[in-house]
């Protein structure tokens, strides 16, 4: 383990969870980690078709949002998926098996990587269209607000889909209604090859919503401490029915855009220094041994512990049965 030049403060102020919540959050962005860490095999073993865009690097944000929502609320966001799936709670098993296309998936092996759902879990996809997902979710957000069911939406965007037109309309309409939604903007750096300086006029990207009364933060989005915490700042405010609010993540995408990406358009150099200073895992496993809260031996069984239910969703992706022809026609349109 090479520890040197890393910066290994705890992060996330004072109020430091207990070790068992730590914990619970290292498991979590782990097992999305090694999730797609084997998704990308899979590919490369032609066993998943279509698109695949994986999440590494980015597992602190989901897993630091994910923390303070409660079963009612709502999640939505872009192609970038499986990382939010295991983060709401779904079966590592029924999300592999939707990527190679297998009747365990959750779309029944019908959707693939961009178009997964599980009302149960209250995750609303999935969604290849970039941006489209924000008008969705804040329409999630005026179905909670109407229903008065006491949930949120948290709806993910990226820092290419933020300049979409779509976007300011819903932020308009989001404020107008005072409707429960958090947007998360996943500033990774990059929409495909496009560095967010070459496409954004002002690169402050949580001020996008000044124009429409939406208060913004930056986050440190490689720290989980730090996103869990802006992330329950924020959920109070839209809680106490204060209507929405932006969060703007910095984080950073270690493969590429999709598994076909010529990567011309940062060096290896920018990566690896990401990897090498900033990984969210290391961060916290590392900030966790410095302040005596861990050994070794308790990331050691966990690591274990997560290779095994990846393993397992690997076999049972390959297992189940691709589904019949005749489900071609069915699971089209949903009564309500
Ligand atoms: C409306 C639309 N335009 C273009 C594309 C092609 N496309 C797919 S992903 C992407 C980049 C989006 O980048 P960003 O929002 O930063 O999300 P990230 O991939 O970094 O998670 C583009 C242009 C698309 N899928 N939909
Ligand atoms: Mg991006």
């Amino acid at each position: 383990m090479a520890t040197a030049g890393r910066k290994t403060t705890a992060g996330g102020g004072n109020k430091r969870p207990d070790v068992e919540t730590l914990l619970k959050y290292y498991r979590e962005m782990l097992l999305i980690r090694r999730f797609e860490e084997r998704a990308g095999q899979l590919y490369g073993m032609g066993l998943i078709g279509g698109f695949c865009h994986l999440y590494i690097g980015q597992e602190a944000v989901v897993t630091g949002v994910q923390a303070v929502l409660t079963e009612k609320d709502s999640v939505i966001t872009s192609y970038r998926d499986h990382g939010h799936m295991l983060a709401c709670g779904m079966e590592a098993n029924g999300v592999m098996a939707e990527l190679t296309g297998r009747r365990g998936g959750y779309s029944k092996g019908k959707g693939g990587s961009m178009h997964m759902f599980s009302r149960e879990k209250r995750f609303f996809g999935g969604h290849g269209i970039v941006g489209a997902q924000v008008p969705l979710g804040t329409g999630l957000a005026f179905a909670h607000k109407y229903k008065e069911d006491g949930g949120i939406s948290v709806t993910y965007t990226g820092d290419g889909a933020i300049n979409q037109g779509q976007v300011y309309e819903a932020f308009n309409m989001a404020s107008l209604w005072e409707l429960p939604v958090l947007y998360i903007i996943e500033n990774n750096q990059y929409a495909m090859g496009t560095a967010v300086a070459r496409a954004s006029a002002n690169t402050q990207l949580c001020n996008r919503g000044a124009s429409y009364d939406i208060p913004g933060e930056e986050v440190d989005g490689m720290d989980v401490l730090k996103v869990k915490e802006a992330a329950a700042k924020a959920v109070a405010h839209i809680r106490a029915g204060k209507g929405p609010y932006i969060l703007e993540m910095k984080t950073y995408r270690y493969r590429g855009h999709s598994m076909s990406d010529p990567a011309k358009y940062r060096t290896k150099e920018e990566v690896n220094k990401m990897k090498a200073e900033r990984d969210p895992i290391d961060h916290l496993r590392l900030s966790m041994l410095d302040l005596g809260e861990a050994e070794e031996q308790t990331f050691k069984d966990i690591d274990k512990e997560i290779k095994d239910i990846v393993s397992k969703s690997a076999e049972f992706s390959q297992s189940s049965p691709e589904p019949d022809p005749s489900e071609l026609y069915t699971d089209i349109l949903v009564d309500v």
